[in-house]
């Protein structure tokens, strides 16, 4: 699907996410949140990707849902059907997604925008980004799975502050609160994410697709549960090629080379 709203970049098994539309801080219409969905399914079936940036062009990671697209609409659209038939399918696309997700927040990510952006695995902010549950500002919820990813992350008292206030959370502020993972000068931002990626994309990427499927089920387990879950995930785990070389390169003193099996 030729895309129009976002920039998509495959190299060297890095898949390139670029929210773009800043004259709008990347405001999602419907065309965005089709694209972005459709360019993370197609990361998930395209084998050689084994790590996928998403970041926003401009001066916004993303506002969230274009309120004049919306409001263009004149009432004829369910904010729920909305809800379901767009940013549903684009958020479980993210979690369900077994492949690491990095998260360049180069500016606010407000509304939608920070469910979004609270959807990858690892985020990396620009000290000049922040976050803001812009919806209590136009007397909505907090949607797009903010409200189970961010209490998980930050803990109630600091997430349904964020949603009743709309204040706007500094990177700085994101970073002491566990909200993001790194802050890096904005104009390094790039470069850093860059390295991470290789990291990454260089990494067993079976074992963290696993790992990602094992922590974001087992916040929902009990212990036991839990552990039996692990032990099935392992089997799966040790029968991959990037077990034997893991071990082999510790035994003969070597790097590892993962190919992703
Ligand atoms: C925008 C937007 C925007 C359109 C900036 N839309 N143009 C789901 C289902 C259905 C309905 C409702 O929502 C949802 C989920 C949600 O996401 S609800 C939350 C929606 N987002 C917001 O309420 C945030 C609205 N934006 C803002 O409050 C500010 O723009 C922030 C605080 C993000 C940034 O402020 P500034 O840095 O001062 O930038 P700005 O306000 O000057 O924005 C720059 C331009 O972008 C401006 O256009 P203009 O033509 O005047 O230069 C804005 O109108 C436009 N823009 N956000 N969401």
């Amino acid at each position: 699907m030729p895309y129009t709203t976002i920039l998509h970049d495959v190299k060297d098994g890095i898949a390139t996410i670029t929210l773009n539309r800043p004259s709008k801080l990347n405001a999602f219409n419907d065309q965005m949140i089709d694209e972005t969905t459709d360019a993370f399914k197609a990361a998930g079936r395209n084998a050689a990707v084994r790590c996928v940036v998403i970041t926003g062009a401009g001066r916004g990671f993303s506002s969230g849902q274009d309120l004049g697209d919306f409001q263009a609409r004149g009432g004829s659209v369910s904010i729920g059907e909305h809800l379901r038939h767009g940013y549903h399918r684009l958020i479980r696309q993210m979690v369900s997604l077994e492949k690491p997700i990095i998260g360049a927040i180069n500016g606010i990510a407000a509304g939608a925008g920070c469910g979004v952006a609270l959807a990858t695995d690892i985020r990396i902010a620009a000290d000049e980004a922040s976050f803001m549950l812009a919806f209590s500002r136009i007397g909505l919820i907090p949607d797009s799975g903010t409200n189970w990813l961010l209490p998980r992350l930050i803990g109630y008292a600091r997430a349904y502050e964020m949603a009743v206030t709309a204040d706007r959370v500094p990177a700085g502020q994101a970073l002491a609160w566990g909200m993001v993972n790194h802050v890096v000068p904005a104009a390094q931002l790039s470069e850093i994410t860059a390295a991470w990626a290789r990291r990454l994309a260089d990494g067993p990427t079976l074992a963290f697709g696993l790992t990602k499927r094992a922590m974001g089920r087992g916040w929902d387990m009990d212990l036991d549960e839990a552990l039996e879950y692990e032990a099935h995930l392992q089997e799966v785990a040790g029968r991959s090629s990037d077990n034997r070389e893991g071990i082999a390169a510790f035994l003969e003193k070597r790097e590892a080379r993962f190919t992703g099996g």
